[in-house]
């Protein structure tokens, strides 16, 4: 859907002034709509893997694990296909904050009334590692038939401006999309520098908040995180929706239980094809994806 149609649709949660801003800026950043007993909840599950992840040695399936962790001092820097974990036995709390909180209300604000599911993962940033995401656009991972996809986040602690938040540049979601690739062709999950000396990075805004903010930010948006200065972990939880009309036209990175799930409406029995040409990313179902930090870190 383009956001004319989706305009013909009343939001629910949001404000018309804040999906008009979210159309304007390419993203969005807003306190006090996630319930505290959800937020109670995600804290929990979160602080029981990070505890879990004390027994694991490498990345697997569920944890990429970074380089300073050990059993005394976890480091997992991302808890994969977030839908589909639970630290003791399989357990839908993941899913249903995905599909039944008002978040999956939220995106269908933002994409339509119809809303398709499409992946999900927890990322921390620890202090002292001086861990930052580079400048990238999400949709050259996981391109769609159309621009519709929105990751929202929520931080599932207060995120100030020194603990790593995440950062947009506003309008960018009408510029180019940008090839993640080095010179030699291989996936960085970063924009060259080259490109991004062609970018005003004057008017960033980091997307701050008390905890339980939410964070939408449109798969074409530039976007990147900062340090965390402080003694604090960072966590957020990020979820990927689109209209259902939207359609992934290359293998997901991280593929879940849920991706494709119609979360809000029905299905599409049409796609809409946006002709605004998309770079190819690697065929992940050959390749394997491990995550944006090895990527980045030309770990792959
Ligand atoms: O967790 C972060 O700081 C940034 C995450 C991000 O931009 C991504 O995973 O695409």
């Amino acid at each position: 859907m383009t956001p004319d149609a989706i305009r013909m649709h009343a939001p629910k949660i949001l404000t018309p002034a804040q999906r008009e801003a979210y159309f304007e800026t390419g993203f969005l950043c807003a306190e006090g709509l996630i319930p505290d007993a959800w937020l109670r909840r995600l804290n929990g599950l979160s602080e029981a893997f990070i505890e879990a992840s004390r027994s694991v040695t490498a990345s697997n399936e569920a944890f990429d694990i970074g380089p300073r962790h050990s059993s005394d001092t976890p480091h997992v820097r991302r808890l994969r296909a977030l839908v589909d974990r639970h630290p003791d036995f399989w357990h839908p709390d993941f899913w249903r904050f995905a599909s039944e909180s008002p978040l999956a209300e939220i995106a269908a604000d933002l994409v339509g009334p119809d809303v398709k599911f499409h992946s999900s993962k927890l990322n921390y940033k620890w202090p002292g590692t001086g861990e930052i995401v580079q400048w990238h656009q999400d949709i050259p991972a996981w391109p769609h038939t159309n621009y519709s996809p929105v990751t929202l986040g929520v931080y599932l602690t207060d995120c100030p401006a020194e603990q790593g938040p995440l950062t947009c540049l506003p309008g960018t979601q009408r510029g180019p999309i940008f090839v993640h690739r080095d010179d030699a062709g291989a996936w960085t999950g970063s924009v060259r520098a080259a490109d991004m000396a062609t970018v005003d990075q004057s008017r960033a805004a980091d997307l701050v908040g008390r905890a339980g903010t939410v964070i939408a930010i449109g798969c074409r948006t530039l976007h990147a995180s900062r340090a965390n200065l402080t003694d604090r972990v960072r966590p957020v939880a990020l979820f990927v929706y689109s209209s259902a009309d939207a359609f992934a036209w290359m293998p997901a990175p991280t593929p879940t239980s849920h991706t494709g799930d119609i979360v809000r409406g029905s299905a599409a029995t049409v796609a809409h094809l946006d002709p605004f040409p998309c770079p190819v990313p690697p065929d992940w179902s050959k390749l394997g994806y491990g995550s944006i930090f090895v990527a980045q870190k030309a770990e792959m």
